[in-house]
């Protein structure tokens, strides 16, 4: 059994740490154009409102971390990228986990960025780890690392193990250790492959034994296309977080999501007398009250 590792990230004027004994840290997916055809709109008419706002309602509600992608089709993602990160940045001192898979935008969002980033994500395909990882060294950035290669998503854990491998020893390669390297067995949806989420759960406990770093994977894709997702998402977070995930990316803002991150962290020795519970609790209740009057 690895060690386990500390990745630390940071804005200007806050330090994240994520560490396997702490409290799960949450990365807010809601900044991102795909699937979501409010948010594509409002950044074809260069719009950030909508932007600001999923900002500070994703940290109010507990994301310590934002993912922020700025990928809508035609546009120049990189002018793009840097304009919805000033946005966030505006608002909220929470750090970014930039999300692009454009080496141009990588290369333009990184030098506007005052901390240690996020960088999502470099995967094992060699143009991939070739055009990625050097950005990650020359900032001092983290860096998420998909497991999938020039033969696409392996079908076994034991295969996504050997991936997350590479990754991380191209990366100690370039100077880059090993705690600044986020694994992500990824995460496709159990509405096609009744294995799917099998083989993610299974990774991650490898990824774990083996290498003891971090561990993110974007927890939502789990139910695509399944009815009530609310329900598959908020079970398949807490098994995620007992084998061994702790930065996911998700939508805090959906109560069945946020409160089985919060009671899985208390389950597992997280949460010091039930503090973050308790508050949790609390907030909730105030929230249900200010609407009854
Ligand atoms: N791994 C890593 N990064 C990722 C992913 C991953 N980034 C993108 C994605 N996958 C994670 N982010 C999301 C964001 C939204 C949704 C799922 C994953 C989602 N959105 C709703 C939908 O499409 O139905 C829309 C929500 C709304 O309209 O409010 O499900 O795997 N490293």
């Amino acid at each position: 059994m690895a060690e386990h590792l500390t990745t630390i990230l940071s804005s200007q004027s806050k330090t994240v740490k994520i560490n396997r004994l702490n409290p799960t840290v949450i990365i807010g997916e809601r900044i991102n154009p795909t699937g979501r055809k409010v948010m594509l709109e409002a950044l074809q008419q260069g719009n950030f409102d909508l932007v600001r706002k999923d900002a500070l309602s994703q940290v109010a509600a507990g994301a310590s971390v934002l993912d922020v992608n700025a990928g809508v089709p035609g546009a120049d993602e990189p002018a793009l990228l840097k304009q919805v990160m000033q946005a966030v940045m505006e608002v909220t001192d929470a750090p970014l986990c930039i999300d692009t898979n454009n080496p141009s935008a990588l290369a333009a969002a990184l030098p506007l960025y005052q901390g240690k980033a996020l960088v999502n994500s470099v995967n094992g395909e060699e143009h991939s780890l070739n055009a990625v990882l050097p950005l990650v060294k020359e900032h001092g950035a983290v860096v998420i690392g998909l497991c999938m290669d020039d033969s696409g998503i392996p079908k076994t854990a034991q295969e996504r193990l050997a991936v997350a491998a590479r990754i991380i020893e191209r990366a100690g390669r370039l100077g880059i250790p090993v705690e600044d390297v986020v694994i992500d067995p990824l995460t496709l949806t159990m509405g096609s492959d009744s294995l799917a989420g099998r083989v993610t759960l299974d990774t991650v406990a490898l990824v774990v034994q083996e290498f003891g770093v971090n561990v993110s994977m974007g927890a939502s894709n789990v139910s695509f296309g399944l009815p009530d997702r609310k329900y598959v998402n908020a079970t398949f977070i807490a098994m995620a977080i007992q084998a061994g995930v702790t930065c996911p990316i998700t939508n805090p803002l959906v109560m069945e999501v946020i409160t089985a991150i919060l009671a899985a962290d208390l389950a597992l020795g997280r949460d010091n007398y039930a503090m973050r519970w308790i508050k949790a609790y609390r907030k909730r209740a105030a929230e249900v009250s200010d609407q009854s009057h």
